[in-house]
C-alpha cells in the first residue's frame, strides 16, 4: 500500500514502537534546535544528565527571544548558552542573526530529515519537507544525547490545495482559513500534510508561513512535499546538495481530506484573543488601529518584507499608528538594505526592530492601554503582548501595511493597486559568520562553561506514591494556554533559569494569588477544561507548577506538548472519563487521588471529592509510566535509560 509523506519519514526514522496511529513511536532525530528562552533550561538539563557531545547530525542554539538586556540576566544566559554549546558540539547562532525558525529554514533545514526544537513553532521547517516537532527542553536534551523522541503516532490530514492565490491574498490567509475550519484544537493528534496542484504555486517561505501556524491548530506537525520549489529555494541558499525530492505515493491513505481552493480565498483576520477567531478583513473595515507589527517567525521572510516595502514605498503611515518592522534574519535585513527596500520602509515612518521575536513575545513594543494592535504573528492570546487590555489581531503583511497606511483595518485590495511584483532572488546573500562552530572534540575539555548568578537549581521531581491527598488550588476553563500558566514578556522572561523567582508569576493572567495559595497548600491539584496547555512548548509551564507542589492536573483534554512536559516533570496529567464530573468540582475542594499504582497499569485512577467518586483516565505508554514512577524524565534518564 502506498505511503504518505509522514509515513515515509517516520518509517525511515523509526527506532522503536509502532506506526499505528495512537500508539507510541520512537524516532531517531537528525537535528535539534533551541532558542534562549527555553535553551538555558534545556542545556542545564543536558548537563545534569551527564551527557557529553551531541550525537545528532546538526544541533543549533539560537538567541532570539530574550534580546532586551535590561539587566544582567539575559546577557548571562546568552553567555552560558554560547559556552555550553561550544563545549558540547552545538552550533551557536548569535543574537542579531535572526529568529530560530527563519534562520533554520534558510541555512540548515533538510528535506526528509527529522528535527525537534524547544519551541512550538519548530514545524516551520515542514515548509522544506522536514518532519519537525516542537518539544520540551528535556526531550530536546535527550535527543541531543542520541536518545529517541517519542510521539503518539499521529493520524494524517491531507489538505488538498487547488487554484492559486489572487493578488493580496497570501499564505497567511491560508493559515487563518485552516484555523477557521479546524479551530485551535482541531489539529490535536494529527499531522497536516499539504498537497494538491495548488502546492506548486507556493514558494518555500510561503509554505513555511503555513506550517508555522499548524502549531496554532494543536497539530503534531505540518509538512509540504519537497519539489521544484524546494530545490529552487535550496539552490538560492547555496545548498542544492541538501535537496531530495519527497512526495506521497499516488495511492497514499489519509484519515481526513480537506479541500481548499486558493483562488476562492480572501484576506482574513483573527480577532482577540484566539488565533481561530477568524473573520474576513473586509467585515472589520473602519476599525481604528493604534499599532501594527510586521515580523515574527510566521511572516518575516525576505518575500514578506519585500512585499511590505513595495506597499509602503512612497507612502507614509497614518499619524495615529505606530508601525514596527522586524526582519526574520540578518540575511533578510542585509538584502533589504542592499536592495534599497529598507529605505522605503524607513521613509514610511516605520520603526525598525532587531532581527528577533521582539513584540511577538512581549519583548518590548507593547501596545498602549486598550490599544488595537494588528500583527503578522501567530498568537494573540490575552496579555501576551505585555498590555493586559490590548486587543491583538493577526493578519498578513499586506493587510498590516494597508491598515498602517489608512489607520484603520483595511482590506489591501482596496488600496487601488493591481498587484505587488515581488519574487524570490536567484541567490540569497550568504554569510554564516554569525553562526559560531563548536569546539573540536579535542579542544572541548578546555572550554569553560560560564554561569551567571541568575541560574538557580532545577526543581526536583518526586516519585509518585499510590495516592495523593491535596487541595484543588485552581479551577480553570477551556483553552488555557501556556501563556496563562507561565506568562512570558520582557519582565518575566529573564527568570527562565530561576524557577523560584519565575514561580511568583505563575497563572498571573488568571489569578495572581495562585503561587502563594499553592505554596501554603504544600501539594495541590489543578483542574482545567478542554485543550489545557495549548500554545508554546515552554516546559516552565510544568516545572514551575512542580516547584509549587502541583502533583496532578485533571482536564477534559490536553495539548500534546504540554501533556508530555507534565509527564517529563513527574506531574500526572489525567482526563475526566465523565465530563460532568468537571462541573462537580470547585476550587478549594479537598481531593484524594487513589489507586495510582494499579491505575498506571489499568488506565483508570479514582478521584474522591467529598461523597463523589470519579473515574479518571490515566493512559500512558510503558515508558511514560516508568518516567512518572521515577518522578520525571531527568530522574529516569539519570537511572540510565535513554
Ligand atoms: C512562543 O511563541 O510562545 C514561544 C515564546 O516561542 C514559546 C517558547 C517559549 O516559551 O520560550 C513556544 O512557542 O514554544
Ligand atoms: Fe518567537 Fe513569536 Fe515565533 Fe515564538 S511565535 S518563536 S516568540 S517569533
Amino acid at each position: 500500500m502506498g505511503r504518505n509523506i509522514v509515513e515515509k519519514i517516520v518509517a525511515a526514522h523509526l527506532v522503536g514502537g509502532s506506526m499505528v496511529p495512537g500508539e507510541e513511536a520512537a524516532l531517531r532525530i537528525d537535528q535539534t534546535l533551541t532558542q534562549d528562552a527555553t535553551g538555558t533550561m534545556a542545556y542545564l538539563e543536558f548537563e545534569s544528565m551527564g551527557l557529553d557531545r551531541v550525537k545528532t547530525e546538526r544541533s543549533v542554539a539560537y538567541i532570539d527571544h530574550n534580546t532586551l538586556q535590561s539587566g544582567f540576566e539575559n546577557a548571562d544566559d546568552h553567555r552560558y548558552i554560547q559556552s555550553v554549546a561550544k563545549k558540547h558540539g552545538i552550533w551557536f547562532s548569535r543574537p542579531g542573526n535572526g529568529i530560530c525558525h527563519q534562520v533554520h529554514l534558510e541555512r540548515f533545514g533538510v528535506p526528509g530529515k527529522t528535527l525537534i526544537g524547544s519551541d512550538s513553532h519548530t514545524p516551520t521547517a515542514g515548509g522544506l519537507g522536514m518532519l519537525a516537532f516542537g518539544a520540551g527542553g528535556l526531550d530536546v536534551a535527550v535527543a541531543m544525547g542520541g536518545g529517541a523522541y517519542y510521539i503518539t503516532m499521529p493520524k494524517v490530514i491531507k489538505v488538498e490545495l487547488s487554484g492559486a492565490l489572487r493578488p493580496f491574498v497570501t499564505a497567511k490567509d491560508v493559515s487563518l482559513e485552516i484555523l477557521r475550519i479546524l479551530s485551535v484544537k482541531g489539529g490535536v493528534g494529527y499531522v497536516i500534510e499539504w498537497g494538491g496542484e495548488g502546492v506548486k504555486t507556493l514558494s518555500v517561505p510561503e509554505r513555511a508561513t503555513i506550517t508555522n501556524m499548524g502549531a496554532e491548530l494543536g497539530a503534531t506537525s505540518s509538512i509540504f512535499p519537497s519539489d521544484e520549489q524546494t530545490r529552487k529555494f535550496l539552490q538560492a541558499q547555496g545548498r542544492e546538495g541538501d535537496f531530495v525530492p519527497l512526495a506521497s505515493d499516488p495511492d497514499a491513505k489519509y484519515d481526513r481530506v480537506i479541500e481548499i481552493d486558493l483562488s476562492a480565498l480572501e484576506p482574513l483576520i483573527a480577532c482577540p484573543h484566539m488565533p481561530d477567531n477568524v473573520v474576513t478583513v473586509s467585515s472589520l473595515k473602519g476599525t481604528k488601529v493604534d499599532q501594527v507589527c510586521i515580523g515574527s517567525c510566521t511572516n518575516s521572510s525576505l518575500l514578506d518584507m519585500l512585499k511590505a516595502a513595495a506597499l509602503l514605498k512612497g507612502r507614509t503611515i497614518a499619524p495615529g499608528v505606530s508601525l514596527s518592522v522586524s526582519p526574520g534574519s540578518k540575511q533578510v535585513l542585509t538584502m533589504l538594505a542592499d536592495s534599497g527596500a529598507l529605505s522605503d520602509i524607513l521613509a514610511s515612518g516605520a520603526r525598525l526592530l532587531e532581527c528577533a521575536c521582539g513584540p511577538c513575545i512581549g519583548m518590548g513594543f507593547s501596545p498602549n492601554s486598550g490599544g488595537v494592535s494588528l500583527r503578522t504573528f501567530n498568537r494573540n492570546f490575552l496579555g501576551r503582548s505585555g498590555t493586559a487590555d490590548a486587543r491583538v489581531y493577526l493578519v498578513s503583511p499586506e493587510t498590516a501595511v494597508a491598515s498602517a497606511i489608512t489607520g484603520e483595518i483595511t482590506d489591501p485590495r482596496t488600496l487601488g493597486l493591481d498587484k505587488i511584483e515581488v519574487s524570490l532572488p536567484e541567490r540569497f546573500k550568504i554569510d554564516d559568520s554569525a553562526v559560531l562552530p563548536p569546539a573540536s572534540p579535542e579542544e572541548a575539555a578546555e572550554v569553560e562553561v560560564l554561569r551567571g548568578p541568575n541560574i538557580k537549581e532545577l526543581p526536583q521531581g518526586r516519585a509518585l506514591g499510590d495516592s495523593v491527598s491535596a487541595e484543588l488550588t485552581l479551577k480553570l476553563g477551556d483553552n488555557i494556554t501556556t501563556d496563562h500558566i507561565m506568562p512570558a514578556g520582557a519582565k518575566i522572561l529573564p527568570y527562565r533559569s530561576n524557577i523560584p523567582k519565575l514561580s511568583e508569576f505563575c497563572f498571573g493572567v488568571c489569578d495572581s494569588s495562585f503561587p502563594e495559595r499553592a505554596k501554603a497548600a504544600g501539594q495541590s491539584i489543578i483542574v482545567g477544561g478542554a485543550n489545557y496547555g495549548q500554545g508554546s512548548s515552554r516546559e516552565h509551564a510544568a516545572l514551575v507548577p512542580l516547584y509549587l507542589g502541583v502533583r496532578a492536573v485533571i482536564a477534559k483534554s490536553f495539548a500534546r506538548i504540554h501533556a508530555a512536559n507534565l509527564v517529563n516533570a513527574g506531574i500526572l496529567p489525567l482526563t475526566f472519563k465523565d465530563p460532568a464530573d468537571y462541573d462537580a468540582l470547585k476550587q478549594g475542594d479537598r481531593l484524594a487521588l487513589c489507586g495510582i499504582d494499579a491505575g498506571l497499569e489499568s488506565g483508570t485512577v479514582y478521584l474522591q471529592a467529598g461523597e463523589r467518586r470519579m473515574e479518571l483516565s490515566c493512559a500512558f505508554s510503558p515508558r511514560q509510566r516508568a518516567i512518572l514512577r521515577a518522578g520525571g524524565l531527568l530522574n529516569y534518564t539519570k537511572e540510565g535509560h535513554r
